[in-house]
């Protein structure tokens, strides 16, 4: 009669328990389809952060925060609606905390409508209800969406992202107006509008 073994693990498995070889395979095999889906994931992530530059979903375009009241297109006698000579317009906005720069933008209607916005501190949001308008606004980049209104009217534009204590009252307007009325207006009543 053979001696038993006094070392558990060296004893043989009970019948109708998984033997070891088996045991070992089967961890085998899941170890290589975790590290496969890792390495595919980590792929994914290397692979789209540089082709598709894992930015803010805009035009990635950089731009200096720490700069934007001292030159170039966001200083505050640019921002608002400007003409193009194309005949589209083009808005150009700060978000802030915790309001937009101007609080109120006037466009013409049935004209193709560009608005660029930047953030001069942290991460705003531009959406305008309604409408194909809706964007992040993050520091340091430019964000650029267009539109068309083909109706005359007032839309109001929330910031939709989080951005502090102020956020909730951080909102303001867009008012469309007939494109025969906008030609009409001054220089001054077509960059900017009261609020209500
Ligand atoms: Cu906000």
């Amino acid at each position: 009669m053979a001696e038993p073994i006094s070392n558990p693990l060296q004893r043989p498995l009970a019948n109708g328990v998984v033997p070891e070889p088996v045991v070992e395979r089967t961890e085998q095999r899941w170890v290589t389809i975790m590290a496969t889906m890792l390495g595919v994931m980590m792929a994914v992530i290397v692979v789209t952060g540089v082709t598709g530059a894992l930015h803010p979903a805009s035009n990635v375009e950089v731009i200096d925060p720490r700069t934007l009241h001292l030159a170039g297109e966001f200083v505050e006698s640019n921002l608002g609606t400007a003409i193009e000579p194309d005949g589209s317009a083009t808005v150009r906005l700060i978000a802030e905390q915790y309001d937009f720069v101007p609080d109120c933008v006037v466009v013409p209607a049935q004209t193709p409508v560009t608005f660029r916005l930047t953030s001069a501190d942290v991460v705003h949001g531009f959406l305008l209800p309604n409408t194909n308008v809706n964007t992040m606004v993050v520091p340091g980049f430019v964000a650029e969406v267009r539109t068309t209104f083909a109706q005359p009217g007032e839309y109001e534009m929330p910031c939709h992202e989080f951005c502090g204590l102020g956020h909730h009252a951080m909102w303001t307007r867009v008012s469309v107006t007939p494109r025969e009325k906008f030609a009409d207006q001054g220089p001054l009543e077509r960059t900017r509008c009261e609020k209500h």
